[in-house]
């Protein structure tokens, strides 16, 4: 018990009155904003999980933007360790090793960016954003790397997409402030609760917010814009999350009252977002379903990965 108390409490940070309660990132420099890090010819790093909600924004937004070329990417193994850390594995299909600093877990990256990072006894979160030239990290909270990467259509970068269009970008941030607790965050309140209470909370805040969404989006293509919409940054934000919910969260986080494949407006908008051109070679199920059943011992007592949901039970 002592353990499975532990493991939590370093990856998660806290807990209060057994709700969880997510880490803030801790570099926050933007690209562009200051002289230190411009936007120049391949000089972007990203280091992601294919697990992890947060770091596929990037490299959908990656993909939708065509800037392949423009940022290298490396890929963890799925095992998350027992401290929440996260190591490089190249033996492992869909992992790749450290490319650029050749540090065997992405702890060693984090501790070249802050001398301080190892005393600290913190633990590093994936998306991180490295920069090349002064070999540090820029920034690893999601939201603000997306955000960054559509700045480079101003630098002649990528296809020249937006995924923000500034007359949008406030209903876009309404968009995502709307769903990260309740949804985006709210699976892992559900998952992680430690008290009855935390988890009835956070479940009715999930599906209450499902199911506005369902309603938002009937007759719509994209959760923002007029008409039917435009795909922007709030359909990648929301995506990440519906993706691993019939396939992981049903089970795992115990968000059962409904599954994505219940919706029909949410099931149509995850299979628009899948048809997008990029966007389903982003997606490792192996990586995704692995990693969550394997890495979180602490309410998965045995590490035991369930076989379904089989085909035809789920929006895949
Ligand atoms: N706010 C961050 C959250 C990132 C995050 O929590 N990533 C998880 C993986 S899903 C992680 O790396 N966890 C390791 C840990 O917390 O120890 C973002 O959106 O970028």
């Amino acid at each position: 018990m002592k353990d499975a108390h532990e493991q939590a409490s370093a990856w998660t940070a806290s807990f209060d009155s057994g709700k969880f309660v997510r880490k803030r990132s801790e570099f926050r420099d933007i690209i562009g904003q200051h002289e230190l890090f411009q936007i120049d010819d391949g000089r972007y790093h990203l280091y992601v999980s294919h697990a992890c909600p947060w770091a596929h924004r990037t490299l959908i937004v990656r993909a939708l933007l065509g800037l392949e070329d423009q940022l290298t990417v490396d890929v963890v193994d799925w095992r998350m360790k027992r401290d929440g850390s996260w190591s490089f594995n190249p033996d492992e299909p869909g992992s790749t090793a450290d490319q650029i600093n050749d540090e065997t877990s992405l702890e060693g990256v984090y501790a070249r960016a802050s001398s301080e990072w190892r005393k600290r006894g913190k633990i590093g979160t994936v998306p991180v954003l490295w920069d090349k030239v002064h070999n540090t990290i820029v920034n690893n909270e999601s939201r603000e790397i997306i955000r960054m990467l559509d700045a480079f259509r101003a630098k002649g970068f990528g296809n020249g997409r937006t995924l923000c269009p500034e007359t949008l970008t406030d209903e876009i941030d309404a968009m995502i402030d709307a769903n990260y607790e309740s949804v985006n965050n709210g699976v892992y309140k559900s998952g992680f609760a430690r008290t009855q209470a935390a988890y009835d909370e956070a479940v009715k805040a999930l599906f209450d917010r499902l199911d506005e969404l369902e309603r938002h989006l009937d007759g719509r293509h994209w959760l923002v814009g007029e008409g039917t919409g435009t795909l922007t940054e709030a359909d990648v934000c929301l995506f990440t999350t519906l993706v691993r919910f019939d396939l992981v969260y049903v089970v795992h986080f115990k968000c059962n009252l409904r599954r994505i494949m219940d919706y029909p407006n949410l099931s149509a908008f995850l299979k628009r977002m899948l048809e997008q051109p990029g966007v389903r070679e982003t997606c490792n199920w192996h990586h995704i379903k692995s990693h969550y059943f394997w890495s979180h011992q602490n309410i998965n007592t045995f590490r035991i990965i369930p076989q379904g949901p089989a085909e035809g039970a789920h929006t895949l």
